[in-house]
């Protein structure tokens, strides 16, 4: 079985494929043969220059554009940044720029060496002693935790981390059950040494142990039958590389250390036209700012993409997906912070998934019901931050849909309380166990290309009718499209009051019924941020003021919070191209969308929590003719359990 995804004989995949083994293997050697690395050079990441959509655009019909590769690099010794291009095809190093003042994202080498440092450190140990009368570091866990800027001069000037510690009770426990209250180590991540050892309230450690491995747990129920999905004639899709065709949809998956998993020039077949949508679609931040003013806890506000790397930070699932049905799989070719090969075996997992009923009538007067079962293509990824876990979900469906949702699980950030005392900035989830509240905002960027780049954005809000003679029963209402024409007149939140959404759409193209061609933007579960407008993490997360941010095409904006959030002082990203106030009406247009999850923990999420979920959809509308799911055939029937006959 073969459709050729790339209609052309150039060989070596779509342009916007992510860098191969070979790819990372080859820049790495020619930014080491350009003479610029040195022995305390860390390789933050190498992914691909993507190359500018005309050449993108351009092909198949012109050759590939030439292979890039874009790398964030960092001398712990000079404590200095660059960023690198490296043509790969011309076997050099194209540009070599400094990035003054910055501390890119933490690598996981740096996780694992700040771990080692804090539990040789003799002051540490004597802290640990202090605290819990313990002195094997053995069973210590240490969470590395981005320092984060509070105005100070080292937050400035040093390359930092303040861990979270935890105590195991043996080797295997959940040893967040534990949680070491009142000693925050500070580590300075250039010379990998505890540069002090902040001491708070001795609190004692929980009493418990709260297990969640299924070879903790003990009893486990029994009344689970099997329920297998099988797919006899293989999955619908069709791979070349990381090239993907199902059913009416074409898009190619990309990775990368900072963003993880993130979708490219994403086309709809309709008819004999490959109509594109999205051109490229990211997580491109996310913060996680914490509710509890106490001194251990008020520093806590970690922004997960640029501070951690989410792709960094992904799982193989090699090791564990809970997929199922036929799962197609996509590495992860990343490199460690000394520049050596990093394969995330299995980093991405893609599957189909029935979804119950697409659409259905029954016409009562020929007794004949219609019914076809929806079905949808699953891309996802998951990524553990420490203590947390993040699933990140595309979902293509058969009527157009497109849809994202993170689902949020792993174990929650927990403090220790003092005996007979409940905080009133969380909830106590198990005795002494306590998790503060706190929030998680997420940003996505959807770089729209609804029929070709020239594209507008409108805020639709839905508005009662006026009273007066054409609306006696006053019972009219109707949509008001108001076309965003500049970057200020975009910025918006929610508004439950007008069922707010928003449209794209593309201005030179009417569809059937002489309409511009569009798709609806409909936001899922959304909150606002609760911490005071200056509070420090908001500085440094302008995102999180609108719910929606749309701005004109730069290749260069990338990142809603900035390029380098870790320890940055703030204003940079959203917040300081909005500020240009560019137009953004029939241009090519980037939407971007903040959305919140305000997560009361409580203790049905202790030791392990239950997925939650939240996302957003876009739903074409007037972009196709008619129902696009017209065409899906009736399933054969099925057996009821029963014994009787039954049908979907
Ligand atoms: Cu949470």
């Amino acid at each position: 079985m073969s459709l050729p995804l790339v209609q052309c004989a150039v060989s070596g995949g779509h342009p916007l494929e992510p860098l191969s083994a070979a790819e990372v293997a080859a820049a790495v050697a020619i930014l080491r043969r350009g003479g610029k690395i040195t022995p305390t050079t860390r390789f933050v990441s190498v992914s691909l220059h993507e190359p500018a959509k005309a050449l993108v655009h351009a092909f198949p019909g012109a050759n590939r554009p030439p292979r890039k590769a874009f790398a964030v690099l960092f001398d712990n010794a000079s404590n200095a940044c660059h960023e690198a291009v490296v043509s790969i095809d011309g076997h050099e190093v194209e540009s070599w720029r400094p990035i003054p003042g910055v501390q890119p994202t933490m690598t996981v080498d740096e996780q694992v060496e700040c771990e080692a440092a804090v539990l040789a450190s003799a002051e540490f140990r004597a802290a640990l002693v202090r605290h819990t009368g313990i002195d094997d570091t053995r069973l210590v866990m240490v969470d590395i935790w981005s320092a984060g800027n509070y105005g100070s001069e080292e937050d400035r000037t040093r390359r930092l981390a303040r861990p979270l510690c935890f105590l195991r009770s043996d080797p295997t426990e959940n040893g967040y059950a534990r949680p070491i209250e009142g000693i925050r180590p500070v580590v300075d991540l250039n010379t990998m040494k505890v540069i002090r050892v902040e001491e708070h309230a001795q609190c004692p450690l929980p009493p418990g142990a709260c297990n969640y491995a299924a070879d903790r747990v003990g009893d486990q129920r029994r009344d689970i039958k099997p329920l297998e999905i099988t797919q006899p004639e293989g999955p619908s899709f069709i791979v070349e590389g990381y090239q993907v065709a199902w059913q009416n949809w074409k898009f190619v998956i990309g990775f990368n250390a900072r963003e993880g998993l993130t979708l490219h020039h994403l086309r709809h077949r309709d008819g004999d036209e490959d109509r594109s949508i999205l051109y490229r679609a990211s997580l491109t931040e996310m913060v996680v700012p914490y509710g509890d003013p106490g001194e251990t806890q008020r520093r806590k506000n970690a922004f997960d993409v640029g501070e951690y790397g989410m792709g960094m930070c992904a799982n193989s699932l090699e090791l564990g997906c809970d997929c199922l049905g036929l799962i197609r799989y996509f590495d992860a070719h990343l490199t460690t912070s000394r520049g050596e090969p990093l394969l995330v075996k299995n980093a991405i997992c893609m599957h189909e998934e029935d979804f119950g009923i697409l659409w259905k009538h029954t016409d009562r007067r020929l007794g004949k019901p219609e019914v076809r079962r929806s079905r949808r293509l699953v891309v996802s990824s998951v990524s553990t931050v420490e203590n947390y876990e993040y699933g990140f979900f595309w979902y293509l469906y058969q009527d157009g849909n497109i849809q994202f949702e993170v689902k949020l699980t792993g174990v929650l950030s927990l403090g220790a309380a003092p005996p007979g005392e409940t905080p009133p900035w969380g909830a106590l989830v198990a005795d002494q166990v306590y998790a503060p509240n706190h929030q998680h905002f997420f940003n996505v960027r959807l770089d729209v290309d609804l029929d070709g780049s020239d594209n507008s954005v409108q805020q639709i809000d839905v508005v009662p009718g006026d009273a007066g003679a054409d609306n006696p029963f006053g019972n009219a209402f109707l949509t008001r499209a108001t076309t965003l024409a500049t970057e200020s007149a975009s910025l918006a939140n929610l508004s439950l009051e007008s069922a707010r959404s928003w449209k794209i759409v593309n201005p030179g193209r009417l569809n059937a019924v002489g309409q511009p061609v569009g798709y609806r933007f409909l936001p899922g579960d959304n909150c606002i941020p609760f911490a005071a407008p200056q509070a420090w993490w908001r500085k440094r997360a302008g995102f999180v003021d609108h719910h929606v941010w749309v701005t004109p095409f730069h290749p260069e904006e990338r990142f809603a919070a900035g390029d380098y959030p870790n320890q940055s002082s703030g204003g940079d990203g959203l917040v300081r191209w909005t500020a240009a106030d560019r137009p953004i009406a029939s241009t090519d247009v980037v939407f971007w969308y903040t959305f919140g999850h305000t997560h009361l923990p409580r203790p049905e999420d202790y030791p392990v929590m239950p997925a939650a979920y939240i996302g957003f959809l876009l739903k074409p509308s007037g972009f196709f003719t008619m129902n696009p799911a017209n065409d899906v055939p009736p399933s054969p029937p099925k057996v009821a359990a029963s014994g009787g006959s039954c049908c979907h």
